[in-house]
């Protein structure tokens, strides 16, 4: 059986990368992805960019609002500063990121905002679903997900047009599965009055002491990375 992990938003946590992956035991035909935010905020972005360069083409991603950013700061430039390096908000990347700069730009550099694949295993045998969503943030109930701009796909997703304005996962009934991060408030299972999976937040707060989080889309497994220990977090 082919395992494919989705991995939360890592944000330069490179030692709980490497934890998660060795539990994981990913094996040639497995891949990983992620849902973007590999880089701001946490310690260790080039050890994060060297985890995933080893994983060569068992590894993809969706872009996130830090990489969107940091593309955008570091457009036409041959060359980079660590101010380049700034991500959403100005989120300052660590300084040991500045070595491999254009490596990292080039890493992130024509990635998608969204992906959609093809669901099967076993916990969709019973089901009608018949494809998943990778994206950062959110899709939007009545509109196309491939049709959404960047700039909303890796958003917090509010439906300004409903009272209360529920952010999207909240009224996310399909057609697709959606695999999502961003959203630390948003993390977990989310279904409908029937019980039926509709959606998946997986930004478990890493970066801010919470363990790492890879969700298999086959059966719907989870994998916690194990404890890492103490860590300073640098912001
Ligand atoms: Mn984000």
């Amino acid at each position: 059986m082919t395992s494919t992990w989705v991995v939360g938003d890592v944000h330069g946590c490179a030692a709980e990368l490497q934890l998660l992956l060795e539990q994981m035991d990913l094996q040639a035909q497995d891949l990983l992805l992620s849902v973007g935010d590999l880089f701001h905020r946490g310690p260790d972005p080039a050890g994060v960019l060297q985890i995933l360069q080893r994983l060569g083409s068992r590894f993809d991603m969706v872009n996130g609002n830090h990489e969107r950013s940091l593309l955008r700061r570091c457009k036409g430039q041959a060359t980079c500063s660590i101010d380049d390096l700034r991500g959403d908000g100005g989120t300052v990347m660590h300084k040991n990121a500045l070595p491999v700069a254009e490596e990292l730009i080039a890493f992130i550099h024509g990635r998608s905002y969204l992906q959609r694949r093809k669901l099967c295993g076993s916990a969709w045998q019973q089901s009608e679903t018949t494809d998943w969503l990778l994206v950062h943030g959110c899709v939007l109930p009545g509109q196309i997900p491939e049709q959404i701009p960047p700039s909303q796909l890796v958003r917090k997703g509010r439906q300004e047009n409903l009272p209360n304005h529920p952010y999207w996962y909240e009224t996310w009934h399909g057609p697709e599965f959606v695999v999502f991060g961003h959203a630390q408030s948003a993390a977990g299972l989310h279904v409908d009055a029937h019980g039926n999976p509709w959606c998946y937040g997986l930004d478990t707060g890493c970066v801010y002491g919470g363990p790492l989080t890879a969700l298999r889309l086959e059966d719907l497994a989870i994998m916690v990375q194990p404890n890492v220990g103490s860590r300073v977090v640098e912001r």
